[in-house]
């Protein structure tokens, strides 16, 4: 996977935009040009069953229409069953290299990770990505980890070079640059984008500074 995959990487579920239709969202997510997109689908009044799967299908289809890579949140069988690009998993939701048996060799494997010990094994274990956070305090994550600040995110982007890392947790366009300076291959955002009154713009934005910050050019 190269690293400009997850330069924006936008998570959503039906129950984290504030009452705005969740495809919708997604659309215009699509269109401000997010690169990368994860269903997570989870809490209070979420769906399931055969909701979840319908509504997973039409996020998929999306994606596909914008070329995005379509991520889905912990549930392995619902990403192999609809055909998913990738699969995202935390630390408690069982081991890489089974994961990967059950996926097959083609799908990607992202994994959430807080720290070098767990960074450097997820590596080892062959995830395609890592989620690194968060790096600012959350209000979209209940039993978010604390915070691990920038000097996390430099070193880990120095002690795996060659690994996609997406910073993730309380990133907002201003905080985005930051982010990247640290050594993060990307941003991963729910409420910097679904929070906003126009997605579309906010993926604008936010894309533009994570690209500005990448180019290396001071402003
Ligand atoms: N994992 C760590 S922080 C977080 C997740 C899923 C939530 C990120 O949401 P926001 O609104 O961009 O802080
Ligand atoms: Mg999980």
């Amino acid at each position: 996977m190269d690293k400009q995959t997850v330069n924006l990487y936008f998570i959503m579920g039906t129950n984290t935009t504030g009452g705005k239709d969740p495809l919708a969202v997604l659309e215009n997510a699509l269109k401000g040009g997010v690169t990368c997109f994860q269903l997570r689908e989870k809490g209070h009044g979420t769906l399931t069953g055969d909701d979840l799967k319908a509504f997973a299908n039409s996020c998929k289809e999306l994606c596909e229409r914008y070329s995005v890579p379509f991520i889905v949140n912990d549930d392995i069988d619902l990403a192999i069953e609809i055909g998913a690009d990738g699969v995202h998993i935390g630390q408690e939701d069982g081991n890489i290299s089974e994961v990967r048996e059950k996926v097959g060799p083609d799908m990607l494997i992202g994994v959430s990770t807080h720290n070098v010990t767990e960074a450097i094994a997820a590596a080892d274990a062959g995830a395609d990505y890592i989620g690194l956070g968060p790096v600012y305090e959350t209000q979209s994550k209940d039993d978010a980890q604390p915070v691990i600040g920038l000097e996390m995110v430099s070193e880990v982007a120095a002690l795996l070079p060659g690994l996609p890392i997406v910073g993730i947790g309380g990133i907002s366009e201003r905080k985005a640059g930051a982010v990247i300076n640290a050594g993060a291959s990307g941003v991963a955002v729910i409420s910097a984008i679904s929070g906003n009154e126009n997605s579309e713009e906010a993926a604008i934005r936010m894309k533009g500074a994570v690209l500005l910050s990448l180019t290396g050019i001071e402003m």
